[in-house]
């Protein structure tokens, strides 16, 4: 402990997460230590320069760096408090198993230098029951230590459950003010826990028990899934029925009870995607709707892709682009993007009449090589594309007139572009979503 009662933190995985977490803890005056295993990402941290792209994060962490109340090291060091952001995968049997592994590793690094009075706090995303089995690996490899919830004796050690709830573009802002949910495996570790947020978190803090926090964390973004999945079956109901999704999505919403979310290619990201099968793999007879959720926005990509062949094949010739690559507007992440499936299919077919505008890539992914797709940017594919597929709601893409692209046939999956002219497979028909 520092002067003043400053915990010294050590953070672990210093990804889209740890990182953001990392340096807010040390903006709040606590000296931390963030941990990685690739030297890359510590060399860059510890220049004071950051390896992901998020709103005023570059800023924050040449400051704290500059002050030393932040380091990064690729050996864990001894701290009062460990916070665990580390990736939760799924397991490579195609069965969207999750993998706590990493969780399971940082854990036994942990408890290499836990000491009586530390706290460890679990954020990465995991299925129910794992800070449970974090605890039992670390009761296991220090019987020296008194852990938690198996005996009523006072325990030497707490641990809690803290889900993130951050949005990428907005995740320093949300850091601080979300509301966070505080499980502990005892109520004496929540309180610990809570007493540690309570220094940066300016939201509200609930606490409660470990199970019930990691549950909340899967529920939110099951919740989220099946909602987009409702507006993406409406979509192509509407799709087949000559309709306008989003006029009528537009107006029920109008509707004081009503509130749909808006149907796009797909959806992406390691978290919307992923997490509902964290419920599923635990509860695989109870689930069919989040199933069924995950099956319909997995059935939009390859709706999409079908569409634009159609559109496509209709105009011989014509040279395509596909506009986005990202999981999300404004963002730089690519992970399990639909656009990146649906431009990668449509490159594979369609070869060099194929160009693709991403402004946050530099360059195309892998499996674009090959394929004679090229990286345009938005200007050139304007002047020299007839067909474009619109795929990222990006700002920069919302920002094009409608006289600027009246000359394209375009297929909008994100309804940004209302009124655009098309060539649908029934004549008169607008290719809406
Ligand atoms: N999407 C749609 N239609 C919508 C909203 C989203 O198609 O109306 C798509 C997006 O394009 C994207 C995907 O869904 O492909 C997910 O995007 P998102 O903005 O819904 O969420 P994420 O993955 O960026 O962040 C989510 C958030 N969870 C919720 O809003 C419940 C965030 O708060 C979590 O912290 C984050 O997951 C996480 O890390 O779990």
């Amino acid at each position: 402990m520092r002067g003043e009662n400053k915990p010294e933190v050590c953070v672990i995985g210093l990804g889209y997460i740890g990182l953001p977490t990392a340096a807010v803890i040390a903006r709040s005056d606590c000296p931390v230590t963030g941990i990685d295993v690739s030297d890359n990402v510590v060399e860059t941290i510890n220049r004071g320069d950051i390896h992901i792209e998020e709103v005023d994060l570059d800023g924050l962490v040449r400051g704290v760096v500059q002050r030393g109340m932040l380091k990064a090291s690729t050996q864990i060091v001894p701290a009062d408090v460990f916070v665990i952001a580390v990736p939760t995968p799924f397991e490579k049997d195609g069965n969207h198993t999750p993998d706590v592994s990493y969780v399971m590793s940082a854990a036994t690094e942990v408890a290499g230098v836990l000491k009586q009075g530390d706290t460890i706090i679990l954020e990465s995303t995991s299925p129910v029951g794992t800070t449970e089995k974090m605890r039992d690996l670390i009761a296991g490899l220090r019987p020296d230590l008194k852990m938690p919830g198996l005996s009523d004796e006072i325990p030497d050690v707490a641990l809690a459950y803290c889900p993130e709830r951050v949005l990428p573009g907005k995740i320093l802002e949300e850091l601080t003010h979300n509301d966070r949910s505080i499980g502990g495996i005892t109520p004496r570790c929540a309180r610990k826990a809570l007493a540690f947020y309570k220094r940066f978190v300016r939201g509200t803090c609930v606490t409660t028990d470990a199970r019930s926090a990691e549950m909340t964390k899967l529920v939110e973004n099951a919740y989220r899934d099946v909602n987009i999945a409702f507006a993406n079956e409406l979509s192509m109901i509407s799709d087949n029925m000559d309709l306008d999704v989003w006029e009528v999505i537009k107006l029920a919403n109008r509707h004081p009870r009503v509130n749909i979310l808006q149907p796009g290619p797909g959806v992406g990201g390691h978290c919307i995607a992923v997490d509902p099968y964290f419920i599923i793999h635990g509860a695989p007879e109870q689930s069919p709707l989040i199933r069924t959720g995950r099956e319909v926005n997995d059935a939009k990509m390859h709706h999409v892709v079908t569409r634009a062949q159609q559109l496509i094949a209709e105009n011989p010739g014509v040279p395509i682009a596909c506009l986005g690559l990202a999981f999300k507007a404004n963002i730089d992440d690519f992970r399990e993007s639909p656009a990146r499936f649906v431009a990668a299919k449509i490159a594979r077919q369609f070869e060099e009449r194929v160009k693709i505008v991403e402004p946050y890539a530099s360059e195309l992914p892998r499996e674009f090589d090959g394929t004679g797709a090229e990286l345009v940017d938005l200007d050139f594919a304007l002047e020299n594309c007839g067909i474009l597929i619109l795929l990222v709601d990006h700002d920069v893409f919302k920002a094009v007139p409608a006289e600027e692209r009246h000359h394209t046939i375009v297929y909008d999956t994100r309804g940004i572009w209302p009124g655009s002219q098309n060539v649908p497979s029934k004549p008169g028909l607008r290719l809406a979503s």
